[in-house]
C-alpha cells in the first residue's frame, strides 16, 4: 500500500520524488477514506483528473440526439465544452435569435415549413487520406432527413440542407476517405416525390437510396446541385460507412427489411417488428460510388425528382455499380477496418459479428459470379464466398470501433452491455467489460479513421436507472470512459448527459483542431464575409427610411452606441450590432426586453436583429455577458411611442446639480486621479518594452487589449478639456471620468499580460521553491508579505542579501520569530510596521524550501 501510493502520488507530480510518505501517504488514504474510494478508484481518478488550466488530449464530438445539437467534451477529462447548436435555436449562442443565425437555421425549413428541431445520430469528421483533418464536421437530422456542416475553426453551424426526396435518414453523415461526398442512406421508404401512395404501393413506388453530398472542402459548402442519389429498393436502409484504402470507391450499407413488410397493427396484422424480422437474412448493399459519379455526369443515366438528380436501380446494375449480399438479419453497424479490406457488420438480433472481405468481394464482382438476383434486378452475392468469417460476441450486438493495434475492435453489446474487444482478423476474443446499461455506439480514439489511435474508448449508453442523482422520470444518458491502452479494459468514470440520446461520437486529437479567437472587424460570422451592417467607432447612427428603421450599434466595454432609439410603433427595425473587441474572449450579449432577440456578439462580429417594434412602450436593452467591472452598467432604451398618442402633458423633469464649487473640486480629484492610474500604466507599459513582450503571442494579445484601450482615451480628454473651457464643468468631470473608464480597462489587460510575462520570463523554480512558494501562500505568510512593494509588511526581494549569514538568519527568525525581535534592525521595522511578525508554526522542512522560493525570488528580482 505504502509502496503502490508513492508511485501514485509521484505519478500526480510528474517527477520522481521520495515520498514525504508520512505527509503524503496519510493525507491521500485520508481523502479516500473520508469519500469512500478505493484503490482502483484514486487510480482511475488521477487517469481522468485535469488540474485547473490543463487541456484534454482528444475532443469527442457528441450527437446531441432529440436536442437538435451536438455536443463537445474533453477526454479523458470527460468535460463538456459546448453544445454547438444545429437544428434547433440555441440561445446562449444566439442561434436562431438573430438574423444571420435564422437564415442558417431556416435552409432547414421543408416544404415552406419551419423545422425546430432534429434528431441527431451521426457526427463525422472531415478526412484526407482517410485520416482526420481537423477542418469540418458533418451530422445527419434522422427524423427529417437533413445534414449540417459544422466549420471547426468557430463550432459554428455553416450550412443545412434537406434531403429532397428522402423522408428520413438515419445511414449519415458519412465521409469518402477526402471528403468528396458525404453519404447520406436513407432509413423508412417512402415514395421519392411528394404525393400521396397508398401503402399498397410499397414495392412498386416506395423506395430507399443513398444520397451522395458533393463537399466543396475548400469553401467549406456542399454544393447541392452537385449531389446526387442512388436508388435502392424499400429495403430500410440503415448505417453506412465509405471504403478506404482497397476498398476506396465503395461504401456499404445494410438494411433491416428484405420482406419488404408494410405493418398493420391497427388492422389486426403482426405489427412491423415481427415483420419486418421474418427472414434470416437482409441485404448488405455494396455500391460502386465512383462509377455512379461518373454515371450522374450524363443525362441519360438520372432521374430528375424534386429538382435532384437520381439514378435508378436498374442503371447502376447495368453499369456494374450495385450489389448484394446476404446477411444476418437486422444487424445494425457497418464498419469498414482502417485498411479498407474487412468490413464489420453488428448482428443486433444475431450473437454473431460477420466479418466481410473485401478482396473476395470484388472477386465475385469481377468474375459476374452471382448467387441469384432480387426481385429488383439487383445482383447478389454468395454470402460464404463473400465472409472472412464470423464470432460470437453475445447479446445485442450493436456497434464497432478500432483500436490502434491491428486486428483490434471494440463491439458494443446493447443486450449484455458489455465491451468486447476482439481481433476480426483471426476472429479471437480478447477481452470483455461490463459496463452500465445499453450501450449503443462506442468510440476508441479516431476510432472510424484510417489511422485509429486507441488509449481511450467511450461508452455512449441509454439508460443510465441508478448512477446519478435523481432528476425525476426522465433520466439522464450515461457516457463512461474506459482506459484501452493496457491489456484489460479499465472503465474509469461515468458522465451524465442532459441533453439528448447520444448516438455516436466522433473523436479527434486535439492538436489538428486549430480554432480562431476572434473575426475580422465587421464580419458576419454565417458568411465570413464582412458584414452590410458593419459598423465602427464613430460611424454609430439611426436611419430612418420610410417606416424601416436602420441602427447601425457598437458594443465595447461597457456602453453600447447608441443608448437611446426612439421608435414609433409599428416601425420595422433592423439592428446591426459590431462588437469593436479585438480581445479574445470579449463575448458582448445583446437583447432587447419583451422581443425575444438575442445576440452572441463575439470580438470583431457584426450581427443583424429584425423585428418589428409593434408593441408601446420602454424596454430597456443591455449587454448580457458580464464583460467588464461595469457590465451592468452596459445598457440603453428602446422607447416606443405611438404617433397617433399625445404625449405632450409630460414635465421633463431636471436633475438637480451639484454647485460650481463642487463640480471645480470633484474635477481636480479626478484629474489627480487619472495622473495617478496613467503612471501606473506607463510603467507597465514600459515594463512590456524592456522585457520583448511581442515574442509572447498570448501576452502580446493582452497588450493589444491594453493598448487599444488606451487610444481611446485621446478623444474623452478632449471632449472633456473642451466641456471645461466651456465652463460646462459637469460635463468636463463625466468625460473624465470616462477617461478613468479606460484607464481602468487598460490596466485590466495589462495587469493581466504583466502576470502572464513575469511567468514566461522567470527562471524555473526547482522542487523545493516551487513547494516553499505554496507553503509561503498556505501558512499564510502572503498575508503580509507581498513580492516587490512594501505592504503590511517588508517586501522580500533582497531579504537574503540584508542579513549576515542570511540564510541562517531568516531560517532562524521564521522558526522563532521572537528571538529577533531585540536585534536593533528589527526593532525599527517592528516599529515601522507597527506589527511583529506571528511565528507560524513552520516545519524545518519547509522553512528550507522558504528559503529556496526567496532565492527565485531574488534571481528574478527585476521582474517584480
Ligand atoms: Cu443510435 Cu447509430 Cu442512430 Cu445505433 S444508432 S445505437
Ligand atoms: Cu458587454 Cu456586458
Amino acid at each position: 500500500m505504502k509502496k503502490y501510493l508513492q508511485i501514485v502520488y509521484g505519478a500526480l507530480l510528474g517527477v520522481l520524488v521520495i515520498v514525504q510518505s508520512a505527509t503524503a501517504e496519510s493525507e491521500f488514504q485520508k481523502v479516500m477514506q473520508k469519500r469512500g474510494l478505493s484503490e482502483k478508484d484514486a487510480l482511475a481518478a488521477l487517469k481522468v483528473y485535469n488540474p485547473s488550466g490543463k487541456h484534454d488530449e482528444y475532443y469527442a464530438f457528441v450527437s446531441g440526439g432529440q436536442s437538435g445539437q451536438v455536443m463537445v467534451y474533453g477526454i479523458p477529462s470527460m468535460r463538456i465544452l459546448k453544445y454547438i447548436a444545429v437544428f434547433a435555436p440555441e440561445p446562449w449562442q444566439g442561434y436562431g435569435f438573430d438574423t444571420d443565425s435564422k437564415e442558417i437555421l431556416r435552409q432547414g425549413n421543408i416544404r415552406g415549413r419551419e423545422i425546430n428541431w432534429g434528431d441527431t445520430h451521426h457526427p463525422a469528421l472531415s478526412e484526407s487520406d482517410g485520416k482526420y483533418d481537423g477542418k469540418y464536421l458533418f451530422i445527419n437530422d434522422k427524423a427529417n432527413a437533413r445534414i449540417a456542416v459544422i466549420d471547426l475553426k468557430y463550432f459554428e453551424t455553416s450550412q443545412i440542407v434537406v434531403n429532397p426526396i428522402f423522408k428520413s435518414s438515419h445511414g449519415g453523415a458519412f465521409v469518402t476517405p477526402n471528403t468528396d461526398y458525404i453519404l447520406e442512406s436513407c432509413q423508412y421508404a417512402a415514395p421519392f416525390t411528394n404525393d400521396y401512395y397508398p401503402m399498397e404501393a410499397y414495392e412498386e413506388v416506395y423506395r430507399g437510396g443513398v444520397t451522395f453530398w458533393k463537399f466543396d472542402k475548400k469553401n467549406g459548402k456542399i454544393s447541392q446541385q452537385d449531389s446526387f442519389t442512388l436508388e435502392l429498393p424499400p429495403y430500410m436502409q440503415d448505417l453506412t460507412d465509405a471504403g478506404k484504402g482497397i476498398s476506396d470507391g465503395w461504401a456499404f450499407t445494410n438494411s433491416f427489411n428484405s420482406e419488404l413488410y408494410t405493418g398493420g397493427i391497427e388492422k389486426g396484422l403482426p405489427p412491423f417488428e415481427a415483420g419486418c424480422s421474418r427472414n434470416d437474412m437482409d441485404y448488405l448493399h455494396v455500391y460502386n460510388w465512383k462509377k455512379l459519379a461518373e454515371l450522374v455526369k450524363d443525362d441519360k443515366n438520372v432521374k430528375v425528382i424534386n429538382g435532384h438528380r437520381v439514378i435508378p436501380i436498374e442503371i447502376a446494375v447495368k453499369n456494374n455499380a450495385l450489389f448484394l449480399i446476404p446477411e444476418n438479419k437486422s444487424p445494425h453497424g457497418v464498419d469498414v477496418n482502417p485498411d479498407g479490406q474487412y468490413i464489420i457488420v453488428s448482428g443486433k438480433l444475431d450473437t454473431h459479428a460477420s466479418v466481410y472481405d473485401f478482396k473476395k468481394i470484388l472477386k465475385q464482382i469481377e468474375n459476374k459470379e452471382f448467387a441469384s438476383k432480387d426481385s429488383y434486378g439487383i445482383p447478389i452475392l454468395d454470402i460464404k464466398k463473400s465472409l472472412h468469417g464470423q464470432l460470437e460476441l453475445g447479446l445485442g450486438h450493436l456497434h464497432n470501433t478500432f483500436g490502434k493495434e491491428d486486428g483490434t475492435i471494440y463491439s458494443s453489446l446493447y443486450v449484455d452491455s458489455q465491451v468486447v474487444k476482439w481481433n476480426y482478423k483471426q476472429l479471437k476474443l480478447l477481452d470483455r467489460t461490463n459496463i452500465h446499461y445499453n450501450v449503443g455506439h462506442l468510440e476508441a480514439m479516431e476510432g472510424k479513421s484510417a489511422d485509429p489511435q486507441g488509449e481511450y474508448l467511450i461508452a455512449l449508453n441509454k439508460l443510465s436507472i441508478d448512477r446519478f442523482l435523481p432528476v425525476g422520470p426522465l433520466h439522464p444518458q450515461n457516457n463512461q470512459l474506459i482506459d484501452i491502452g493496457g491489456k484489460k479494459m479499465e472503465l474509469l468514470v461515468d458522465m451524465p448527459v442532459p441533453l439528448g440520446e447520444p448516438h455516436q461520437a466522433a473523436s479527434i486529437r486535439a492538436s489538428k483542431i486549430h480554432t480562431e479567437v476572434r473575426y475580422n472587424m465587421g464580419t458576419n460570422s454565417k458568411t465570413l464575409k464582412p458584414h452590410v451592417g458593419k459598423t465602427l467607432a464613430g460611424q454609430e447612427r439611426i436611419e430612418r427610411k420610410g417606416n424601416h428603421v436602420y441602427i447601425y450599434s457598437t458594443m465595447v466595454r461597457s456602453h453600447i452606441n447608441p443608448e437611446h432609439i426612439t421608435l414609433n410603433k409599428g416601425d420595422k427595425v433592423t439592428m446591426y450590432i459590431t462588437n469593436l473587441e479585438r480581445a479574445q474572449d470579449e463575448t458582448h450579449g445583446f437583447t432587447i426586453d419583451h422581443h425575444n432577440i438575442h445576440a452572441s456578439v463575439e470580438p470583431g462580429e457584426s450581427v443583424q436583429l429584425d423585428f418589428v417594434a409593434d408593441i408601446e412602450g420602454v424596454f430597456p436593452y443591455y449587454c448580457t455577458e458580464f464583460c467588464s467591472a461595469l457590465h451592468i452598467e452596459m445598457l440603453g432604451y428602446m422607447l416606443v411611442k405611438d404617433p397617433n398618442k399625445d404625449y405632450g402633458w409630460i414635465q421633463k423633469t431636471k436633475i438637480k446639480g451639484l454647485s460650481k464649487e463642487e463640480l471645480q473640486k470633484e474635477y481636480e480629484k479626478i484629474l489627480a486621479n487619472n495622473e495617478a492610474t496613467n503612471s501606473v500604466i506607463d510603467s507597465l507599459f514600459k515594463f512590456f518594452e524592456d522585457r520583448g513582450y511581442a515574442k509572447y503571442p498570448t501576452v502580446k494579445n493582452l497588450v493589444d487589449d491594453a493598448k487599444d484601450q488606451y487610444t481611446k482615451i485621446d478623444s474623452e480628454r478632449e471632449k472633456a478639456t473642451k466641456a471645461y473651457n466651456e465652463k460646462n464643468l459637469e460635463n468636463a468631470v463625466l468625460f473624465e471620468n470616462m477617461v478613468w473608464q479606460y484607464m481602468i480597462k487598460t490596466a485590466d489587460s495589462a495587469i493581466r499580460a504583466k502576470d502572464l510575462l513575469v511567468t514566461n520570463l522567470a527562471t524555473k523554480k526547482s522542487a523545493g521553491a516551487k513547494k516553499g512558494e505554496e507553503v509561503f501562500h498556505e501558512g499564510g505568510c502572503s498575508g503580509c508579505h507581498v513580492v516587490g512593494r512594501v505592504s503590511s509588511g517588508p517586501d522580500l526581494i533582497g531579504v537574503l542579501k540584508r542579513h549576515r549569514n542570511a540564510e541562517k538568519w531568516v531560517a532562524e527568525y521564521i522558526k522563532n520569530p521572537e528571538s529577533k525581535f531585540k536585534e536593533p534592525y528589527m526593532e525599527r521595522l517592528i516599529k515601522f510596521f507597527n506589527l511583529k511578525m506571528p511565528n507560524q508554526n513552520m516545519k524545518d522542512e519547509e522553512i528550507k524550501d522558504i528559503i529556496e522560493y526567496f532565492k527565485w525570488i531574488d534571481e528574478n528580482a527585476d521582474l517584480f
